[in-house]
């Protein structure tokens, strides 16, 4: 081994990975043993880990992962046990939704909310392509996530409304950006940060939804917001031949995690009886309910019920959890 040193996943496609270590990037792949280590889930090593890499010649090896702060996992089916971590080390997450062309369900925004509060990583919702909607249909949704405390970005990756906001609300911090396949995540992020070589997709019409262009998780720098050590990073550079103290710069870049849509978010690790206190709306008043241990179905004296009648809990997230409780008890 020449040397060993500290490096941040950029992508990860499974049989190799882009590292970024002092504003180099380039392609490492993975031990056997860890590759063994990390069976459990389908992906030992995801975007945003940050790992030791060992240098052979002209050939980088990733030796180990150091531990994780957090991450955001889903089932990988919605029938299968096996998990799929989406990315780890991440400040915040936003879920980037659309409700036309294609519409998300509130099923799957929520789910990927209760998933965000049930890992501690800070949640936000973007309502995108806000140029197709009217305005009634605009304060509706975010009626709805606003009772339940959750700031809604509102944006349009095509006129630019909300850009701005957008990128005041990533700069700095590492960021994952999930929702369905075409709702303009890629669009979003390239309008943040125009200089970025992201691929986008056209809308098919015959099935209103996106092509499948952005294959494998990746994390960009967003160079227009980032401080001033990004500006070589999109060319591969060599990295440095220094040791373990070679530390990435991930605490002072803006960092961009654009994911592939996903059609459905199955919950992991987390137990019907629990869900309710990953819905901040109803955790705020669970402890009004009858009995300690209620599911806020059909029990008297539930508090959560009484707030969903008095329209203090919105109707939406209400039906998104009791989907979610039905839909997950199936499967254990
Ligand atoms: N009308 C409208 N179309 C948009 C908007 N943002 C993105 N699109 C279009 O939606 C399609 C999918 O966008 P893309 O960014 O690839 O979606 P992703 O799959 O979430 O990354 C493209 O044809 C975009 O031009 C928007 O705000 N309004
Ligand atoms: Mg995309
Ligand atoms: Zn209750």
């Amino acid at each position: 081994m020449d040397s060993r040193f500290v490096a941040t996943v950029m992508r990860s496609t499974g049989s190799w990975y882009d590292l970024w270590a002092s504003g180099g990037v380039f392609r490492a792949r993975l031990r056997g043993k860890l590759r063994l280590a990390g069976s459990r889930s389908t992906n030992p090593v995801v975007v945003g880990d940050v790992v030791e890499v060992d240098r052979e010649g002209d050939e980088y090896w990733i030796a180990a992962v150091m531990p994780r702060r957090n991450y955001v996992i889903r089932r990988s089916t919605n029938l299968s046990r096996e998990s799929h971590i989406i990315a780890a080390n991440l400040d915040q997450a936003l879920v980037v939704a659309s409700l036309r062309e294609p519409r998300t369900s509130y099923e799957f925004i929520d789910r990927f909310l209760v998933t965000c509060e049930a890992y501690g990583v800070p949640a936000t919702v973007v309502l995108n392509k806000v140029d197709l909607l009217p305005p009634d249909e605009v304060s509706h949704f975010v009626g709805v996530y606003g009772l339940a405390g959750y700031r809604v970005i509102l944006a349009s990756g095509t006129s630019g409304e909300g850009v701005g906001e957008l990128g005041e609300f990533l700069r700095g911090r590492t960021t994952l950006v999930s929702g369905n396949s075409g709702v303009g995540k890629s669009t979003l992020i390239g309008a943040v940060s125009p200089g970025l070589d992201i691929r986008t997709g056209a809308v098919s019409r015959a099935h209103g939804k996106g092509m499948h262009t952005t294959t494998f998780s990746t994390m960009y720098l967003l160079d227009s917001l980032a401080n001033e050590t990004s500006s070589e990073v999109s060319q591969p550079a060599a990295p440095p031949s220094g040791g373990l103290n070679a530390q990435p710069l991930r605490a002072s870049g803006t960092f961009v995690i654009d994911t592939p849509g996903v059609k459905g978010f199955g919950l992991i690790g987390i137990e019907p009886a629990e869900l309710a206190r990953y819905f901040p709306e109803m955790l705020a008043v669970s402890g009004g309910c009858g009995y300690y241990n209620c599911t806020h179905t059909h029990e008297p004296d539930c508090a959560v019920m009484a707030a969903v009648e008095r329209g203090e809990i919105a109707q939406e997230r209400y039906v998104s959890y009791l989907k979610m409780l039905e839909e997950d008890g199936k499967h254990r």
